[in-house]
């Protein structure tokens, strides 16, 4: 833990989120009421916070909002909704049935998240009941995509049908079912209106995680040393699957991953997960379940801002947590596995996927699946599931990979595609590939700049100054946020813009595409505009002196943050930074 972290505060009252998930009766709050008055077009304070465990963030459209306040007029309340789809599955049928909805129920884009679902944008309060109960009729869920529990579950994506790809997406499927809570509030409400419980019940109704749920969103993901796409160490439990040739041998458990901080608050910070233990296929599932149950029952209630399994690991140290893990679980386990060194597998293109039959990976920007002028991207998809029926695998990388596909469809899939003004990846240079923006404005209310809106310019003038030095073809990861939260995971990337105030940038650089090493701060404020032109000496360095294939992260990392900047100010005197 850094040495300015506060000391602990006295009295640790708890946070008003706990009180209200105490008193919400299991999930309940007055969501049904407020859904049943036709009067109000948006939920009461409290009620936000249990809609987040629905998959429902209460939102509004902050393009419009100062100008609605100049009128003496209400902002454009909306809602987004995400869902829970384990390791980014799903059947072309649901697909199909996801993208009705979004013309009729949101605004008519589908968005892939970093975390491997869809998000609705959009969506106004009278549309919410529909939409949730017709996901629903899918099989699929809304419950706990958002909200203090265990979260959508991530595996690596690819649809290889070999023992170590295949297991990757069963545990992850059986590690989200496990921890879905149990409250019958989201059935009652959203699927089926039948009270099935009076919400007075006893705690059993929830045996992991208690009456007020955990202290904080908490995030599993599962990958393989030989493809990180995942990022696997960012996660609260980050767990790499040991294979022997078919046989899998178990998991290296690491705890304690997260990204989210505030500018300028050091006590908040971004952390990569510690390998904990090892333990046997079979004791995956105690091993996660005594790790929750210590952040429920250790994590701190009282400030969310430091209520991450993160800061419990940082207080308490590696070994107490060992000790405290085998003690929830009543067992003891192994030292975890030396970990060899990541890799990231690119998954756009065309792929054979081990039974005769193909994926192929298509890349979305910023995961907005929308059609826009020319670029039909929407209906292509639409049509070509509608057609091919390819089974559906959402990529951490905001992407998306249409599967099953027979060796005789190929050219055809490909070619309606095409008719559609689809990009294909290998049209693309890497930058523009990896790049990931988060929504930020207008609908995330806690952007503090544009994101996923200006990553194509950004991406356009940073590959301009890579291609001047001869990088064009190089693989760097770009990740831009509109505020400090991290949600493109820009702190675990090649370079980092991390949304400082309106059109400027903190500059991070120095992690490594693998996503074993995080970055550092290099400038606190750089404008939208001088973004290019501030990497520019940095490419410019790095294409003169790099070691062997030494990758820009890690060029970064050997320079340091001094000679970095000094190269930056020396060629930039004029230039605010
Ligand atoms: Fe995130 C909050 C979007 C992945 C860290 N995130 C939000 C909210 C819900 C804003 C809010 O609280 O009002 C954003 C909704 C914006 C919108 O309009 O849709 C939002 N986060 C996203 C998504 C959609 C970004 C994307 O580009 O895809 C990702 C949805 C993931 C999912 O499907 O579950 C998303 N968020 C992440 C990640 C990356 C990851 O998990 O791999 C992180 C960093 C890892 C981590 O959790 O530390 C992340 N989001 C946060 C945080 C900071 C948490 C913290 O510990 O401090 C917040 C704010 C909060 O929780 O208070 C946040
Ligand atoms: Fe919103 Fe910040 Fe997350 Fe971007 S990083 S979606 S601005 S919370």
């Amino acid at each position: 833990m850094p040495d300015s972290a506060p000391p602990p505060k006295k009295a640790a009252k708890p946070s008003h989120a706990e009180e209200v998930k105490q008193s919400s009766r299991w999930l309940r709050g007055t969501l049904a009421e407020t859904l049943a008055d036709p009067t109000t077009i948006k939920f009461v304070e409290d009620d936000t916070t249990v809609l987040k465990h629905h998959g429902i963030y209460q939102q509004y459209d902050r393009d419009t909002a100062t100008a609605r306040k100049k009128q003496k007029l209400d902002k454009e309340w909306q809602f987004m909704v995400r869902l829970r789809v384990a390791g980014g599955r799903m059947t072309p049928e649901q697909y199909l049935a996801l993208d009705e909805l979004a013309e009729t129920r949101a605004n008519a884009t589908l968005r892939v998240t970093t975390r491997q679902t869809f998000q609705f944008h959009g969506v106004v309060k009278g549309d919410l009941h529909p939409l949730i109960h017709d996901v629903n009729r899918t099989l699929l869920t809304t419950i706990a995509a958002c909200g203090d529990v265990v979260r959508n579950v991530m595996a690596t994506p690819a649809p290889v049908k070999d023992a170590e790809h295949e297991t990757l997406a069963r545990v992850a499927d059986e590690i989200s079912r496990y921890f879905t809570p149990r409250t019958s509030a989201y059935h009652e409400i959203w699927v089926d209106g039948e009270k099935v419980g009076s919400g007075d019940e006893e705690p059993a109704v929830e045996p992991i995680y208690g009456t007020v749920y955990l202290p904080r969103k908490f995030k599993i993901a599962i990958a393989t040393p030989d493809d990180n796409s995942v990022d696997v160490l960012t996660n609260d439990i980050g767990i790499i699957a040991h294979f022997d040739g078919e046989t899998l041998e178990g998991y290296t458990v690491c705890v304690g991953g997260g990204l989210g901080m505030t500018h300028n608050k050091p006590h908040t910070y971004p952390r990569l997960a510690s390998p904990l233990l090892f333990v046997e296929p079979e004791g995956l599932i105690q091993a996660c379940e005594a790790i929750v149950k210590l952040q429920r029952d250790h994590g701190n209630r009282s400030d969310r801002k430091q209520a991450r399994l993160k800061y419990v690991v940082d207080k308490q140290g590696l070994p107490w947590m060992r000790e405290t893990v085998e003690a929830y679980a009543g067992r003891a386990f192994e030292n975890p596995r030396t970990l060899p060194p990541f890799r990231i597998k690119d998954h756009m293109g065309w792929h054979p996927q081990g039974d005769g039959r193909w994926y192929l990976g298509l890349p979305i920007a910023s995961g907005r699946i929308v059609d826009q002028g020319e670029t039909r991207l929407r209906s292509g998809l639409r049509q070509v599931i509608a057609d091919y029926r390819p089974a559906i695998v959402l990529t951490p990388a905001q992407d998306i990979l249409l599967a099953d596909i027979a060796e005789a469809d190929r050219e055809a899939v490909e070619r309606d595609l095409r008719a559609h003004g689809i990009t294909f990846a290998e049209a693309l240079k890497p930058l523009d590939q990896w790049a990931l923006a988060c929504p930020a404005l207008p609908t995330c209310g806690l952007a503090l700049t544009e994101a996923e809106r200006v990553r194509q310019p950004i991406v356009d003038g940073v590959q301009a100054r890579l291609a001047a030095h001869g990088l064009e073809n190089e693989i760097i990861s770009l990740r831009i946020t509109g505020c400090p939260n991290g949600c493109a995971r820009p702190y675990a990337g090649d370079i980092g813009l991390v949304g400082r105030m309106p059109d400027n940038y903190a500059l991070y650089v120095g992690g490594d595409f693998e996503g074993t090493r995080l970055s550092f701060q290099l400038f606190d404020k750089v404008g939208q505009d001088d973004i290019p032109a501030v990497l520019d000496p940095l490419f410019s360095a790095f294409a003169a002196e790099r070691q062997g294939a030494e990758g820009f992260g890690d060029f970064c990392t050997r320079m340091g943050k001094e000679r970095l900047a000094g190269l930056v100010r020396d060629a930039l005197p004029t230039v605010s930074i």
